[in-house]
């Protein structure tokens, strides 16, 4: 069992029972030419938390830890692309539409791949979601009931959107889960930040938020 300092009390976890979700860690969103910039942000920022999702990961498959590596992505023929998720505002390039990376954010296509340097290792679950909830249109949920998993870290983009949808879909299946700080961005600081405040918030409403340095 560990015990890591986390907020908004400690958290304890058995790593046979935990597993690590990254989320949508994919060139679409942190590179620029995707489907982060197309809806008119400012992709950088969200590269420079790679180095801590590969210490995390590190940490995780040290202890011999289920890795989950999530993708937003849509069938190429986009039937599981929602109109109102395609048609809403006016991006420069709509989901389908070919970039610079291939097709927006079309299975198969290179922006839709991860990014380097964390593609899953042998023995790790992909998961490829329609949605910003991982256990919407998916068999998440199963796989992990399947495997006895209890408690779920975080990591991944963007803190308040795919990230925070998918930690409340598993806090209200019951999982405990946190979201490792500095291992999430977002394209507005100031949404991370509310993200992280919220989740902890009312004795940890959602979960629990720790820093990497608190992982022994
Ligand atoms: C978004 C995501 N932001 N992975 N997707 O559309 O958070």
């Amino acid at each position: 069992m560990i015990t890591l300092a986390a907020a908004p009390f400690p958290y304890r976890f058995d790593p046979a029972s935990t597993a690590l979700l990254v989320i949508d860690m994919q060139r679409d969103f942190v590179e620029p030419g995707g489907f982060g910039e197309s809806l008119g942000n400012d992709v950088s920022r969200l590269a420079a938390i790679v180095p801590t999702v590969t210490k995390l990961l590190d940490w995780c498959r040290t202890r011999g830890m289920l890795v989950v590596h999530t993708r937003e992505a849509h069938r190429p023929d986009l039937a599981d692309c929602p109109p109102a998720k395609r048609m809403r505002g006016a991006p420069s390039l709509r989901i389908g539409d070919p970039g610079p990376m291939g097709r927006i954010l079309v299975d198969g296509e290179p922006g839709a791949g991860f990014v380097p340097g964390l593609t899953p290792a042998p023995g790790e679950l992909e998961l490829v979601k329609p949605g910003k909830g991982a256990f919407h249109a998916t068999g998440l949920d199963a796989l992990l009931r399947a495997r006895a998993i209890s408690h779920l870290l975080f990591a991944g983009v963007t803190t308040e959107v795919c990230v925070q949808t998918t930690m409340r879909e598993a806090n209200d299946r019951g999982y405990e889960c946190l979201l490792v700080e500095d291992a999430t961005e977002s394209y507005f600081p100031a949404f991370r930040q509310a993200t992280l405040e919220m989740i902890r918030a009312q004795g940890a409403i959602v979960g629990w938020t720790a820093p990497f340095d608190a992982f022994p």
